[in-house]
């Protein structure tokens, strides 16, 4: 799409090739390291217009940590209904197709994510109340495949991998989520099967993901129990999914001084869940990477070595699977992640929950993440 390319960047403000001015990073890198076994490593990043003090390409401190650490990029919010579909029959890709296109030119793997977020909360308003008419499951399921075709059809194979649907199964209680397409199309799994089917016929090419965030951490097992069947039922009816997104926003959220310890204890549960999906056949992905640290002490040594070894405990029973693909972070630096706002400590201190500060230094959660990376059993790859 060489006209979109030229439009898009142009209305960002930005020519191609933005300049760093970050310090180096520490070699090797993260996508060397995840390259050397199979994998990419990548992050979420935003749009965001030149200059800008946000985790966007148009601000060069940050493009410079994109384009040495990262192999792929995931958009945090730009591929949302609530950013591109403004209304049922109307579409808006202004951002997002900056976004493709300069991590395009600049040589990135793409992740779409969401063709669709399975939770009401996260709906556009005009999707939540609007009338499905007299023959609802018809209506409702033309509007999902007019979101998936169009999505598909613009970005053609540079996106080789979609969050077909995100979080549809509620964390309490394990039961698939209700939504205003649920209720129009007789359930839940009709729409997220009819999601899935139809990607698979719009973008043969690429994985099909089914993303959630149920994690290791305790209180998740409803999460997990739900999740493990929403993927017996997608085997059992032959849905099209290939993998697995296991968001990662992960967390130490009770007081704690050896994150380490913890770990071991969450491992043999979580152990269990993931041999489950493998064993359907399912991919794996780490898809959000993160890490909360409520639980941890205030001072910063202790923090960050307490979120690097918890990290680094899981990450490395994540990647002893050859089932696992791409490592994803949920952006690269503390100073514009969603947990500062979305997940404040109760002491008001700012969250530390990415692999660099503030001042894009490398943090302990670098060299957690580089180690384990290094370490891993090698990727098996797909067909
Ligand atoms: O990080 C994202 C934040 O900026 C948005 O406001 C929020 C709602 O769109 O979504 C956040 O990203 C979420 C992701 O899309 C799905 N998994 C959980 C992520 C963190 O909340």
């Amino acid at each position: 799409m060489p006209t979109i390319d030229r439009r898009a960047l142009l209305a960002a403000g930005l020519g191609l090739f933005a300049a760093g001015t970050a310090t180096a990073a520490p070699s090797p890198t993260l996508k060397q390291a995840a390259a050397s076994k199979g994998r990419r490593f990548g992050s979420a990043f935003a749009f965001g217009t030149r200059g800008a003090d946000a985790g966007t390409f148009a601000n060069p401190d940050y493009a410079a940590l994109l384009r040495r650490e990262c192999a792929v990029l995931v958009p945090e919010n730009e591929m949302k209904w609530q950013a591109i579909r403004p209304a049922a029959d109307r579409f808006d890709f202004a951002r997002f197709d900056a976004m493709v296109a300069w991590a395009h030119v600049n040589g990135f793997a793409i992740r779409g994510h969401t063709l669709f977020w399975a939770y009401s909360r996260w709906f556009p308003e005009w999707l939540t109340t609007h009338d499905f008419g007299h023959r609802p499951a018809i209506a409702a399921a033309a509007i999902l495949t007019d979101h998936i075709d169009t999505v598909t059809a613009r970005y053609g194979q540079r996106i080789d991998s979609y969050d077909v649907v995100n979080e549809a199964v509620d964390p309490d209680t394990g039961q698939l989520r209700q939504t205003a397409l649920s209720h129009a199309m007789g359930g839940t799994e009709p729409v997220l099967d009819h999601a899935f089917r139809t990607a698979r016929a719009a973008a043969p090419h690429a994985e099909l993901v089914y993303n959630d965030y149920m994690s290791w951490e305790d209180r998740n097992q409803h999460h997990r129990a739900g999740v493990l069947t929403l993927l017996e039922g997608f085997r059992k009816r032959g849905v099209p999914v290939d993998t697995l997104g296991v968001q990662s926003h992960i967390g130490l959220f009770a007081p704690t001084t050896d994150a380490g310890a913890l770990a071991r204890r969450l491992e043999p549960g979580w152990r269990e869940f993931l041999d489950a999906v493998v064993a359907m056949g399912y991919r794996l992905l780490v898809t959000e990477l993160d890490v909360r640290d409520k639980g941890l002490p205030v001072a910063i040594g202790p923090r960050d070595r307490g979120v690097a070894d918890f990290a680094r405990a899981y990450l490395d029973i994540m990647l002893s699977y050859p089932a696992l693909g791409d490592v994803i972070a949920w952006g690269m630096s503390d100073r514009y992640s969603w947990l500062r706002t979305f997940e404040p400590r109760p002491d008001g201190a700012p969250a530390r929950g990415c692999a660099y500060d503030n001042a894009f230094r490398p943090k302990p959660l670098r060299s957690a993440m580089l180690g384990a990376l290094t370490n891993a059993a090698s990727r098996r790859r797909p067909r």
